[in-house]
Formats: C-alpha cells, structure tokens, sequence
C-alpha cells in the first residue's frame, strides 16, 4: 500500500520559509513584487493565476496582474514586457502559459530578462539548468524534487523513468533528476514497449497529458509514482495521468491529484521570487 506525498503539506513548508526570508527582507526595506500576465480567457488560465496571486499574498509579496484581452497582438505583449524588465517593483514576471495562437510562445519567453523570468523558460536558464549552474529551476520539475527531498527519497542510483518530453516539465525534470545521479530514461510517444520500461522504475514520473495513462501493470512493486498530470474528467473532477486508484496498492509512494504537484508548482514560484529580489539585492 502506497505512503502518500501529500504536496499541499510540503507546500506549505516551502512557503513557511519563502514568507520568513520575505519577512527578512521586509525589514532591511525590500519589497517583493511578482507580475502575472494573462492573455485571453482560458478558464484554467484564470484558476492557475488566481492560484499564484494568492500564494504571492500568503507569503508576503506584492503581485500585480495584467489581464489582456484575447485580441491583444505580440507587439502589445513585448512592450508590456519590456515595460515589466523596466519596472524596478517587479522581481519576477510571469507569463501565464499557454498563449493565444496567433502569438509566439517563444518570442514572448525570449524577451523576458532572464533575471526576472522564475519560471526558468528563457533558453539562458534552459542552458544553466542544463550545466547545472542555475538560480532558477522550472516550477513544476523543482516541486517534484522537493517533494522528493522532503520526504526522505534519494534518487542517487536509481532508475527514474520521466513519460513526457515537454520543455517545461519532461525535459528538464530529467536533468534535474541526472543532477542528483539518478539514471535517467525519458519515455515518449513513440517510445517502444512503454510499459515495460517503466515498469522498471523506481521512480516513475507522469507528465504525458492524458487521464488513467499509468496503469499498474506499468509500474514496479514499491515504486515512487509521481504524478505531474492535470487532467479533467467528463464529470468536471480534476484527476492526473496516473489511474490513482487502481495503482495504490502496488505503489510504495503516490502523489494525489489534486493535493500533489500543483501545489509545489505554485510554491517554488514564489521561491523563485524571492530568489530574484534576493539576487537583485545582493543577497545570499
Ligand atoms: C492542486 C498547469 C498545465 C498547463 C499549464 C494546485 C495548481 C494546480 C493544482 C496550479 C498548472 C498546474 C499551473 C493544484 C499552475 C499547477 O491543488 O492540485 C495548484 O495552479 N498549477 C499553471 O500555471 O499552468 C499550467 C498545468
């Protein structure tokens, strides 16, 4: 029977001392301020922001949000963030992922200074992460270490096995495991004999995109599951990629959806955060 990792608790942990440091900085005068950017109205989008807003209140820093409309050009949206690298009150811009078609993800992401961008997407950090150098993680990957480290596991040595190649989660959570000498293999779809190469995972992280994909016949007895999915069902509930249920029996340890990663995505933003005021204000 599976030990839940419950995230909403490690959260919590995580932004307990993420608020202390504010605090610290508070009264040497340093303010902390995270810019949100919205474009359109992606139902989702709107929860996800409201998510992070109300964590950057819960620990202490400012947020200001900037909701566009769904007509707003790429043009509109560079100068807005040229406007953000400008604004000495902002440490942290955050470009709510995905954008309207008709503007480039990329171009977006390319213009955000790279010592304001806590979600770690401009290729500067993508390369630092990548050598290993780095002062920001991706939120989502780092919230699954932590949850690692919290709860005692040490992936030195063992098979992680990571479904999904995405840049923002797939990719660099295999090189942040790599960092912590696990042996990495990252499985995608037109990986060959999916379940049997995870099967073989001590520790199997889920981030394909598709409710019920991790099925227990694809993991190994004891194993960690880890699951990065955020899926919705027909009936509205919120579930991920991992048939919860059905695998908690043979899994040693589980994360739920929601209550698992969502939550420490949130909170190594806020970490970010307070890593860019703290970098900006010369601070260790
Ligand atoms: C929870 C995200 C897919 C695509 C873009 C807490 C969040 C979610 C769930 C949240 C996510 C997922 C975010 C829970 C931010 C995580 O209690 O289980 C928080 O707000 N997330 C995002 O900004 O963009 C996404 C998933």
């Amino acid at each position: 029977m599976a030990k839940i990792i419950d995230g909403k608790e490690i959260s919590a942990n995580v932004k307990a001392q993420v608020k202390a440091e504010a605090e610290q900085l508070k009264a040497q005068g340093i303010e902390i301020g995270l810019a949100v950017v919205i474009v359109g109205n992606n139902p989702a989008s709107r929860v996800y922001v409201n998510n992070k807003k109300k964590a950057c209140e819960a620990v202490g820093f400012d947020s200001y949000e900037y909701a566009l409309p769904e007509e707003t050009t790429q043009a509109e949206l560079l100068e807005l963030v040229e406007k953000l690298n400008a604004d000495d009150k902002v440490n942290g811009i955050l470009v709510q992922l995905p954008l309207p078609k008709h503007i480039d993800e990329n171009a977006i992401i390319n213009a955000i200074l790279p010592s304001k961008d806590v979600d770690a997407f401009h290729p500067e950090n993508v390369g630092h992460i990548m050598i290993g150098d780095f002062s920001f993680l991706p939120c989502t990957p780092a919230g699954v270490m932590e949850m690692l480290k919290q709860t005692g596991i040490d992936v030195g040595g063992k098979n992680c096995v990571v479904i999904g190649r995405s840049n923002i989660v797939g990719k660099p959570m295999a090189m942040l495991l790599l960092h912590k000498n696990a042996t990495v293999t990252i499985c995608h779809s037109h990986t060959k004999n999916l379940a049997e190469v995870c099967s073989k995972a001590d520790v199997l992280v889920a981030a394909v995109g598709k409710a019920d994909f991790v099925t227990p016949d694809m993991i190994k007895e004891g194993a960690v599951v880890i699951d990065v999915g955020m899926n919705r069902r027909e009936n509205g509930k919120l579930c991920g990629d991992v048939d919860y249920d059905a695998c908690f029996e043979k899994a040693g340890y589980i994360t739920p959806v929601p209550g698992g990663v969502g939550p420490m995505t949130i909170a190594m933003l806020m970490k970010n955060t307070l890593t860019a005021a703290k970098l900006k204000n010369n601070i260790k």
